[in-house]
């Protein structure tokens, strides 16, 4: 018997701010590509996931969550960047956190329907749902009205319920050759992934609004022999946030670099030497022009 022809295609992997999109796109191309935290809006670019499988491959773009609020030019750009990545997309993931679907969820699905893509439903972290019976009933309160490929309960965190659904989207995607290298996972450049890395610290440590008012920008990275040199300078709205991403003794600012040095270092399979500075840039986050020179764009 023939084996059945190889499949290869785009799939835009969408949902409200925290639900595991990023987490879903890590854990099928197979390495940390996409920054993750438990706090919403962590991801605020669109990137792209390759994962490779035998049977096909799935260029997967993650984008940042859909979302309500617009008052800041970065949350409007988030969310062009998000309705953005369905065009010319293959089939769509929409991505909903089991046991709960609200008017975001609902934006995210109207969004994919307006672009007329297969939508395939991914009901995440069920690992998360105290009482499994309830499963049932959401996912029929879920579907009820709406048009999906198929649905699938997962935990992307604990890699349940993947290969089922690696199946699925390879079917909606077309026949053809793989687009890119079996090696490939994504096409950031190591520099951009750098400045992810530190920003995910930023997220992961800092309390409140401070992660919303920060922004890395990666100034130096240079390859010396089997080092990388990399300089990132924080960028904070205000003076009185410099002092808190610094901390007492510096020994915030450190944590972060420590960690974001450590994930660079298992990402990059290379030594890094890693310097951070903090430095003010006056509402940055609500300034078209300031957000070009930063890197952001839809
Ligand atoms: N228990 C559990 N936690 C999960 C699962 N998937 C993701 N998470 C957690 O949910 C949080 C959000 O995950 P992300 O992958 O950053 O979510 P996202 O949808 O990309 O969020 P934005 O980029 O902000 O839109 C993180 O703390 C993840 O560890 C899951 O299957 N089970
Ligand atoms: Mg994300």
């Amino acid at each position: 018997m023939d084996a059945s022809p190889f499949r290869a295609g785009h799939v835009a992997v969408i949902g409200r701010p925290n639900v595991g999109k990023s987490t879903l796109v890590n854990a099928l191309v197979g390495a940390k590509i996409s920054i993750t935290s438990n706090r919403p809006q962590t991801t605020r670019h669109r990137l792209l996931g390759i994962a490779t499988f035998p049977a096909g491959q799935l260029i997967l773009l993650d984008t940042p969550g859909i979302h309500r609020e617009q008052k800041r030019a970065m949350n409007r750009m988030m969310n062009r960047a998000a309705r953005g990545a369905l065009e010319g997309v293959d089939a769509a993931l929409l991505v909903v956190q089991a046991g709960r679907w609200d008017d975001e969820d609902g934006l995210a699905y109207d969004a994919l329907k307006s672009a007329g893509v297969p939508v395939v439903l991914v009901v995440n972290q069920v690992d998360r749902l105290k009482d499994k019976t309830a499963l049932l009933p959401y996912l029929a309160r879920a579907t009820e009205g709406r048009d999906f490929a198929s649905v699938h309960p997962i935990s992307a965190l604990k890699e349940l319920g993947l290969p089922d659904l690696v199946r699925a989207v390879l079917s909606l995607v077309p026949e053809q050759e793989a687009l890119y290298g079996e090696d490939e996972i994504t096409d950031k450049s190591q520099r951009f992934l750098a400045g992810e890395m530190v920003r995910e610290q930023l997220m992961r440590q800092l309390g409140d609004e401070l992660p919303y008012a920060t922004t890395v920008e990666i100034e130096r990275f240079e390859v010396d022999g089997a080092l990388l040199r990399i300089g990132a300078v924080i960028w904070v709205e205000r003076q009185g946030q410099k002092g808190i991403v610094i901390g007492k003794g510096g020994e915030r600012l450190r944590e972060i670099g420590a960690r974001a040095r450590q994930q660079m270092e298992k990402l990059f399979d290379a030594k890094v030497f890693l310097e951070t500075w903090v430095r003010v840039r006056e509402g940055w986050s609500d300034d078209e022009a300031a957000l070009k020179s930063l890197g952001y764009h839809d």
